[in-house]
Order: C-alpha cells, then sequence, then structure tokens
C-alpha cells in the first residue's frame, strides 16, 4: 500500500486506494471544471479513479448538493470517512446509548413536517418551515472532522451554510450574548427520551461570536445527500472546532440569550463537559486523556492513533477567539 503522510501525520491514500467517496468528490469538481470549460484530461482521470471504486456511493437518501465551500479551513485534505461507518457509529442519546442503536432506531423520527423557532433576543423572532429554512441561504460543501469527546475521529463531508446567514435574518439585540439550540424531544418517535441518561430536550449553546463565525454550520445534508435519521435529520449544527456534542441533532429551536444556557452534558457532569469544549489535547478528560484520537475506519491491529490536533485543526481560524482565555480553567 502506498501511503503518503504530512508534517502532521495525516495520510494521505494514493490514487489506488482511492473510495467511492473520494470517486463522489471528484465528481463535484469535474462538474465544476465541465461548467468552467477545462474538463477534457481531469474527466480521464476521474473516468480511471472510477474504475477502482468498489462500491457506489450512497445514493440512498434525496440529493442535496452544494457548491464546495469558500470558506478558510472548511476543506480538509483528508480521506473521507466511508459513508457506512459515518452512519452507523453514531451519538445520538435519543435513540440508544450503544454507537449502533442510532442506525438502528432512528427510523422512527418523523422529519415532516419539520419547522424550527427562531426566537429570544431578536428584532425578527420567526417559525421557520424546514423547505424555507434549507432555501434561506446557498448550499455549500464543507469537509470538516468531527471529533468525538470519547477520543475517535471521523471526516464527513457536509452540506449547509453558515450559520451566520439565518442569525442575520433574525437580527439579533445588543443584549444576545449567547445562542442556544434545542434538539427534538419525542418519546412517541425517540424511544430514549425519557431514559434517566440525560435532562431532555439535548441542550447546547455557543457564545454569540462563536455562532457567527463562517465555520459553524447550520447542516441539512452529508456525501451530496439530505442528512440519514442518526445523523441528526433534516437539520443539525457541526462546530468543526469543539467537541462533537456541541453539535445538537435534529433542531427545533435556536433562542439568543443573554445568560449562558445550561447545557445537557454540563447538567449530566460539570467536572467532565465545560461549555467551551474546544478539542484541546493539553486538557485531559477527567477519565482519559485527549492527546490522541483513533480514526474511524482506521481500526485494526496496526492503526496508528493521531495526535489530536488544538482546535481540532482549526485553530488558524477561531484561535482569536479565545484570546486571553485560560483554556484550562475555560474547557
Ligand atoms: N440531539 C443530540 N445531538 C447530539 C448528540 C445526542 O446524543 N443528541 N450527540 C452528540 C455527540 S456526543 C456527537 S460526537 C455527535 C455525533 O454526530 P454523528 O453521529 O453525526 O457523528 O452528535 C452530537 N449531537
Ligand atoms: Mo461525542
Amino acid at each position: 500500500m502506498l501511503i503518503k503522510s504530512d508534517k502532521n501525520g495525516f495520510i494521505h491514500p494514493a490514487t489506488s486506494e482511492i473510495t467511492p467517496h473520494a470517486v463522489y468528490r471528484d465528481r463535484r469538481e469535474i462538474l465544476q471544471l465541465m461548467a468552467s470549460g477545462v474538463a477534457g484530461s481531469a474527466l480521464a482521470l476521474w473516468a480511471s479513479r472510477q474504475a477502482h471504486a468498489q462500491t457506489p456511493r450512497p445514493g440512498k437518501l434525496a440529493p442535496l448538493a452544494g457548491a464546495k465551500s469558500q470558506v478558510a479551513g472548511a476543506t480538509v485534505m483528508e480521506k473521507l470517512t466511508d459513508y457506512k461507518d459515518s452512519t452507523t457509529y453514531n451519538n445520538f442519546y435519543e435513540f440508544g446509548t450503544d454507537k449502533s442503536d442510532p442506525a438502528k432506531n432512528a427510523h422512527t423520527l418523523k422529519t415532516a413536517p419539520w419547522t424550527v423557532e427562531v426566537d429570544g433576543l431578536v428584532k425578527k423572532p420567526a417559525k421557520y418551515a424546514i423547505e424555507d429554512l434549507l432555501k434561506l441561504s446557498a448550499q455549500e460543501e464543507r469537509i470538516y472532522r468531527l471529533r468525538c469527546v470519547e477520543g475517535w475521529s471521523m471526516v464527513i463531508p457536509w452540506v449547509g451554510y453558515s450559520l451566520s446567514n439565518l442569525i442575520a435574518k433574525v437580527e439579533p439585540l445588543g443584549n444576545a450574548k449567547y445562542v442556544e439550540f434545542i434538539s427534538q424531544a419525542d418519546p412517541k418517535t425517540m424511544p430514549f427520551v425519557g431514559s434517566r441518561v440525560l435532562d431532555w430536550p439535548y441542550v447546547e449553546a455557543l457564545r454569540m461570536d462563536e455562532a457567527m463565525h463562517p465555520l459553524t454550520l447550520l447542516c441539512f445534508g452529508m456525501y451530496g445527500e439530505v442528512l440519514p435519521n442518526q445523523n441528526g435529520a433534516p437539520v443539525r449544527l457541526v462546530v468543526p472546532w469543539k467537541y462533537g456534542f456541541k453539535s445538537g441533532k435534529s433542531l427545533v429551536r435556536i433562542r439568543f440569550t443573554d445568560k449562558e444556557p445550561k447545557t445537557a452534558w454540563n447538567k449530566a457532569a460539570a467536572n467532565e463537559y465545560g461549555f467551551y469544549s474546544n478539542v484541546n489535547p493539553d486538557v485531559d478528560h477527567p477519565r482519559w486523556s485527549q492527546a490522541t484520537e483513533r480514526r474511524i475506519g482506521e481500526d485494526g491491529l496496526f492503526a496508528k492513533k493521531r495526535k489530536t490536533l488544538l482546535f481540532n485543526g482549526y485553530e488558524a481560524q477561531v484561535g482569536q477567539l479565545y484570546a486571553g482565555m485560560d483554556l484550562k480553567k475555560n474547557f
């Protein structure tokens, strides 16, 4: 196997190792190249790569295309996590606490009709039907790492747009300092809502400047299709520089407040899950180290662990948000 690894230890597959999802990404690039009239040799390259594909791209859910994002840091040059892995190894406690539970149980989630209420300290509160929310801004594809606090990570091509587009529409008041993200909590369609692991609904929150940051994605799809239920359909957040639990799934309400909201995991164990939850190799979880991580799909006897990067590798983009803050205290 021919593998190149860069200075951060990230592995880049050789052409013969290109996965179906890389093929999928190439196809998007080809479409863009065709639009700009320079397809020829690239098309030949794409065809040769596709010949190596072992399995087809997902193709089971409705397509949701997005132009490649222009936001700095939104594309990571790493092998994408296989669709099969990122849709069967999930955290979505409303559907069970086992990684395999959401894929088995989330078919009961009813994603239509769906509305998202945006309220609190804003000039123009609104209730958005999911169809209108989807169309509020152009969809972009962004390849982000998702790093779970439990020590594993994935690389996923998300589709959505910067949350800042929605924030601009509702016009926050001057005293709005935080944004709270509230997930659906319907015991009829979510079998573990009511279990005592967490206080339902699942709530997460960001400081206003974090919510406004262009990397913060209001996400409707992945791998060019709408989100599978187990990944947070029909709309979730993806905050790539924070541990995965900050990225609430199946959102029904977004609320602007003047006080730091009480978040679900912080309420469950404040000493383990701080409000900021920035990915930080130097701040361990009280029960385990955060210095390294396991990339899903690279398991096995010889899979080496990867070094965890400060802010999950997005330091250049988001480091300034925390200038002067003690990140060991504000973990
Ligand atoms: N509503 C809700 N959102 C949630 C969770 C959850 O249990 N409920 N789990 C979080 C955690 S811990 C992680 S790591 C990510 C996992 O996202 P993924 O399954 O799409 O990889 O979702 C986050 N969002
Ligand atoms: Mo997580």
